[in-house]
């Protein structure tokens, strides 16, 4: 049996070594004073404080003064929570409590963030941290470099997200070309189909006639799944005008691209089967300056036609290696023609039908 006074200085000295071993643990010091400050914290702070405490602080200070800090500096600084301070208590000197008392507690569990502040003593705080992360990054983390990456790319649409909308380039004149709008959905499926609101071609109504535009994605950055196949996902209704003049039949419709180069090139998504091809009307028999001069650019395109049927449908895409790029974007583009001979906005809208409908947009691993 030790006296109180032997016994404390043997706790204060514990603490004292063992922050300063684990300092030089944590930046690989000299190996020496770890080796000594773990070999005798050790022994004596499992015979002096007894339990689990002591002993898994003798841990502690030898793996963290030998340089090896990961886990087990960690292991350490946990026994050392309840060891330093009681140590510290104990020991009654001033500058002991406070350094025993914050460097146990650093090195205490996930403490190690206090034990920095702590001087010295934080020191061996620092280690225990530093292993603390190093259990972590070992553990059950939250995946792959690009699961982590693909956990930024998740659109709900109740707030805008990034993504915008607009007349497709080289469209001019006096027409409602892009009426593509996010909000509640009262038309078409008759609500979103996540939340309160999505994207539609009208949120409310029928699409306007001659309309060319597109809704288009931020820039996404899939590096990290250059080596992880990935697939685009999304929900969607849709309900597009079709019909037979002038000895053929006419499809609106819309399609789905991707782009590699931030949206300066486009292609229709590779690899796709889309359920027809879009073949836009452009005439009914009268002037419609809504067509003229401009082209559209979905005439011709694989896409969706007519109705997706009841309810919203899920769909998935690949999305290949080759757009993997830092600046991959996708975009929902569409086109209607003229689908009843007038040149009134509010009375095509009536003799057109709902359009399309978009939400809960992400893209994951596959
Ligand atoms: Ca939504």
């Amino acid at each position: 049996m030790r006296s109180e006074f032997h016994k404390a200085c043997f706790v204060a000295c514990f603490l004292l070594l063992s922050c300063s071993a684990g300092g030089a643990g944590d930046t690989y010091g000299p190996p020496h004073t770890g080796g000594t400050g773990g070999d005798e914290q050790g022994g004596t702070g499992g015979d002096e404080q007894g339990g689990a405490g002591g002993s898994t602080a003798g841990t502690g200070g030898k793996n963290t003064g030998g340089g090896a800090t990961g886990g087990k500096g960690g292991s350490g600084g946990t026994g050392g929570a309840s060891t330093g301070g009681t140590a510290g208590a104990s020991t009654g000197g001033t500058a002991g409590a406070a350094t025993g008392g914050s460097a146990g507690a650093a090195t205490g569990g996930s403490a190690g963030s206090s034990g920095k502040d702590a001087g010295v003593g934080g020191a061996a705080g620092t280690a225990g941290a530093d292993s603390g992360t190093d259990a972590n990054e070992a553990g059950p983390d939250t995946g792959s470099p690009c699961q982590q990456a693909l956990a930024a790319y998740v659109w709900d649409f109740e707030t805008a997200g990034g993504w915008s909308h607009a007349k497709m380039d080289g469209v001019s004149g006096s027409w409602t070309f892009d009426s593509w709008e996010r909000g509640v959905a009262s038309s078409g499926p008759g609500s979103c189909h996540g939340g309160t609101q999505c994207y539609a071609t009208n949120l409310d109504n029928n699409y306007i006639q001659c309309q060319r535009a597109a809704l288009r994605s931020p820039s996404i950055n899939l590096t990290a799944c250059a080596q992880t196949e990935i697939k685009l996902v999304f929900w969607h209704w849709y309900d597009f005008w079709t019909g037979t003049y002038g000895g053929s039949t006419w499809y609106d419709g819309g399609t789905v691209e991707f782009s590699s180069d931030g949206g300066t090139s486009w292609a229709v998504a590779p690899g796709v089967t889309f359920p027809g091809t879009i073949t836009i009307n452009p005439d009914m028999g009268s002037s419609y300056a809504c067509l003229s001069p401009n082209s559209f650019h979905v005439d011709g395109l694989a896409g969706y036609t007519q109705a997706s049927g009841s309810g919203w449908a899920k769909v998935e895409m690949a999305i290949p290696q080759s757009f993997r790029s830092s600046q991959f974007m996708v975009r929902f583009a569409y086109g209607t023609g003229v689908s009843y001979q007038t040149t009134n906005e509010t009375t095509s809208m009536q003799h057109a039908k709902p359009g399309w409908y978009v939400d809960d947009v992400n893209v994951v691993a596959q």
